[in-house]
């Protein structure tokens, strides 16, 4: 037993000051503020390690089932003040500080995100991670340590250019390396065969390439009292063969070369969110963290003294995408060459442990991998999995006699497209659940992506709407709304956001609405104190925030908002739109980088926004602004402050979405198609609070079906062919006349995602919305219905239907010690 610290003011000060004079050996009259985040970030850590001690010895004592969730990304943004809420010590720590003249406020800036990941699916485990430590659950995160993690992005002269994210640079003082939990992992190689006297083939896969994983951990603190769960990272560390190498070649600096070239695999992350990477280094990241995780979470079930054969009863392993489904064929390996278990049993086994989330339908973005190369970097996966499929082939062939169109659609292997191994039919054969990410989606994915599997095995597909965590999202990004639901119905919500429900009575209440338009004006000033700091343009806070914040892809549509902006501003030279309110449009998100039609697109935003800001015609009736480096920290000034929220994907695209439950949960009305968790927000939020509008996912598969023109649009509608022949010629970009010609001609002559069918549609709903906010008191009550009623997609609600349907785990608290009150 220890004695937990305390976590009074004059407690923590001491230890704050501990820190920065014997871990950090700075001297407090010289530390900077990066010296004193160092020393917080230590003297928090030191609480939390005590509860994730306890946290640990908890799920031991009743040796629990664990959920392990692995993913190659975790997007967890800054830790500090979510440390310090999480544990209930911001208050006193913030005075202790000041005491030291230091504003918490401030050295809280100073900390780098950890960008660890693309968008919506590195946040979604985040997320997760967040409210499994919260509600007790015990799981643990496996990914991958990056050196470098989402790049930076400036914008100059309009255009995207990438910065390396060196988040590492100062050292991160939430780690902790674990140099003594090594585990090898193998690349390349060659198999040998051997019979037994029974005929019985043992396969050994020799020789090639062997790195080593080195785990780091990062404790994960849930909101108090809550558990504190871990997060391991594995870095890629060279073997100590070079030594070897070197005694066999006499070339020493040739040896040390190599290792720096071992190292490479956990470098970068591949910053294409939905579309699939191709590249041999990928698939060589992919199995790296899956077989650590894998060899890490067995040894810990041998540990605690559990038969190999009871994996599933301890153990479920989420797989975030495809992404980690190599782990189905690995766990194989593991356990038919590793530990001489027989085939069938193995499968169950595997297929009783795993399950998997699919977060996409766009075709791009699924996963294969040529058999060549599989075969070449993983040559005994390659195998396994042609065995998984002969197996799997041989059941659908006795269950579903001379459909042969069907095997080759089901196979594992794609014989289309020059042999290549489909990851998502792998992630489905071998687990024992596959579910979408809301009702649409995992409906959609039932009745196209999967409709031969779901025939075959229908119990596989459920539904799991996402979710956000409320901690994050309300509670530290919007204090001010946050501490005004407290003053109304208390801090339950926090932890159970089914209860803001209670405020909506509120809306109703004239004096409770000028608070919470109180709030909104303040989120929105700070927002345009940062906009002028980032990008010199002046938005005024009385104008409508119209946000549209994610990733740039063609799919999201971000060029039909613009579309919107530009249609705005002719009406306003042209006099007819003087009653309109002012707005301010906001784009933020990072485009993959080379993916040159979103770079295209960032430019046109960019030149569009010079054109309208500088126009003496337009005024503050209408900006248009691109924040640059969109990410966690810059999404907490964003949403707060928005009033209008973009999700205006083609219907049938958008898997969920979680940005719209952000900005909903902040009181932002939502402008909409009915598509990914849209259509669940519309359910909860209801009709009259929200803006619908296009085409549905049916009218739009029938208008492909039927063959689309989107020059019909162009010829029908003459504000529109106004706006794309302004983008064609010179307009925007009068020194580069043809620069953004060939977004008009995709949009003419393909428009593969309808904005040209969805724009009278688009525009028409947008009118709405201006005569809506010119009565303040109508805008306000319907935004509060939002916030009141968006308790179904706090990210708890998500992950107790995976705890109860798919993991099999429950809750165990650690006991109390002085980290929560
Ligand atoms: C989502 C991705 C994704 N879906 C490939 N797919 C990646 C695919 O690096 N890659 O190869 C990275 C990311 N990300 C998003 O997941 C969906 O687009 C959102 O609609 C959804 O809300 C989110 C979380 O489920």
């Amino acid at each position: 037993q220890f004695t937990p610290l305390e976590n009074d003011r004059k407690a923590l000060g001491d230890s704050i000051r501990g820190r920065l004079i014997h871990s950090l050996g700075k001297d407090p009259r010289i530390a900077t503020e990066r010296d004193w985040l160092h020393a917080v970030a230590l003297a928090v850590r030191e609480r939390m390690l005590e509860r994730w001690i306890f946290t640990r010895r908890s799920y031991q004592a009743a040796s629990a089932k664990r959920v392990y969730y692995l993913s190659m990304e975790f997007l967890i943004g800054r830790s500090l003040v979510n440390a310090m809420l999480n544990l209930g010590i911001y208050d006193a720590a913030r005075e202790a500080l000041a005491e030291f003249g230091v504003d918490l406020a401030e050295i809280a800036e100073v900390e780098p995100d950890a960008a660890l990941g693309n968008g919506g699916l590195g946040r979604l485990a985040a997320c997760i991670l967040d409210s499994l430590a919260t509600q007790c659950l015990p799981g643990i995160g496996y990914g991958i340590r990056y050196e470098f993690g989402m790049f930076a992005q400036e914008i100059r002269d309009g255009v995207q250019i990438e910065h390396p994210d060196s988040w590492l640079r100062y050292g991160n003082p939430w780690e902790l390396p674990r140099p003594e939990g090594l585990h090898p992992v193998r690349f390349y190689g060659n198999l040998i065969t051997h019979y037994r006297p029974n005929g019985e083939a043992q396969h050994f896969w020799e020789d090639g390439e062997t790195v080593m994983a080195m785990p780091y951990d990062l404790p994960i603190p849930g909101y108090g009292p809550g558990n504190v769960n871990n997060l391991r990272l594995w870095a890629a560390k060279a073997t100590r063969d070079f030594e070897l190498d070197y005694f066999n070649e006499g070339d020493y600096i040739g040896a040390v070369e190599q290792k720096n070239v071992s190292e490479n695999i956990s470098r970068v992350l591949y910053p294409n969110d939905a579309s699939q990477a191709g590249r041999e280094l990928r698939l060589k990241q992919e199995y790296f963290f899956v077989s650590a995780s894998l060899q890490d979470i067995l040894s810990r079930h041998r540990e605690d003294g559990h038969p190999l054969t009871s994996l599933h009863d301890h153990a479920a392993i989420q797989l975030n995408d495809t992404h980690p489904a190599i782990a189905v064929a690995e766990l194989m390996r593991l356990l038919v060459d590793e530990n001489d278990l027989p085939w069938e049993q193995a499968w169950s086994i595997t297929v009783r442990t795993f399950a998997y989330t699919n977060h996409t339908l766009m075709p791009e973005a699924l996963e294969t991998w040529p058999v060549a190369l599989m075969a070449r970097v993983l040559p005994r996966h390659m195998q396994i999995i042609y065995d998984i499929n002969h197996r799997f082939l041989n059941d659908v062939r006795h269950r579903f006699p001379g459909e042969h169109e069907l095997l080759r659609r089901v196979s594992l292997i794609d014989e289309d497209h020059g042999r290549r191994v489909r990851m998502a039919h792998l992630a489905v054969v071998g687990s024992h659940h596959t579910n979408g990410v809301a009702a649409l989606h995992s409906e959609l994915l039932r009745n196209t992506l999967f409709s031969d599997f779901s025939r075959i095995m229908p119990e596989r597909f459920i539904n799991v709407t996402n979710g956000v965590t409320p901690r994050l999202w309300l509670h530290q990004a919007n204090p001010g709304l946050g501490d005004l639901i407290c003053r109304h119905i208390g801090e339950g919500w926090i932890r159970d956001l089914d209860q803001l429900a209670s405020f909506a009575p509120l809306a109703d209440d004239t004096d409770a609405r000028a608070e919470f338009r109180a709030v909104k004006l303040a989120n929105k000033r700070r927002l345009a104190q940062y906009v002028a700091d980032k990008t010199g343009v002046a938005v005024d806070p009385a104008a409508l925030f119209d946000v549209q914040i994610k990733r740039i892809h063609e799919y999201k549509r971000q060029l039909l908002k613009l579309l919107h902006v530009i249609t705005l501003y002719n009406r306003i030279r042209d006099g007819q739109a003087d009653d309109c309110v002012p707005r301010a449009v906001l784009f933020a998100g990072k485009a993959a980088p080379a993916y040159v039609m979103a770079k295209r697109i960032i430019r046109l935003i960019n030149d569009v926004a010079d054109v309208v800001n500088n126009d003496p015609l337009v005024g503050d009736r209408l900006k248009c602004v691109f924040v640059p480096n969109y990410g966690v920290s810059s999404a907490t000034l964003i949403i707060p402050a928005a009033d209008l929220s973009e999700q205006i994907s083609t219907a049938g695209t958008e898997a969920s979405g979680t940005g719209n439950m952000k900005l909903a949960l902040n009181g932002a009305l939502t402008i909409g198609t009915l598509d990914g968790a849209n259509v669940e927000i519309r359910d909860e939020v209801g009709e009259d609070n929200i803006f619908i509008f296009g085409l549905r996912t049916e009218e739009v598969e029938s208008l492909r079906r039927n063959g689309y023109d989107p020059q019909s649009h162009y010829r029908e509608n003459p504000e529109l062919a106004r706006c794309l022949d302004m983008i064609a010629s010179d307009f925007f970009a009068p020194d580069d006349p043809h620069r953004h010609r060939p977004i008009v001609d995709s949009l003419l002559h393909e428009d593969r995602y309808l904005l040209l069918a969805d724009y009278a549609a688009y525009i028409e709903a947008q009118g709405e919305i201006d005569r809506l906010y010119r009565s303040p008191e109508e805008w306000t009550r319907k935004a509060m219905l939002n916030t009141a009623r968006m308790g179904r997609f706090s990210i708890d609600r998500t992950v107790k239907e995976y705890a109860s349907r798919i993991w099999g785990i429950e809750p165990r608290c650690a006991g109390r010690t002085r980290g929560v009150s």
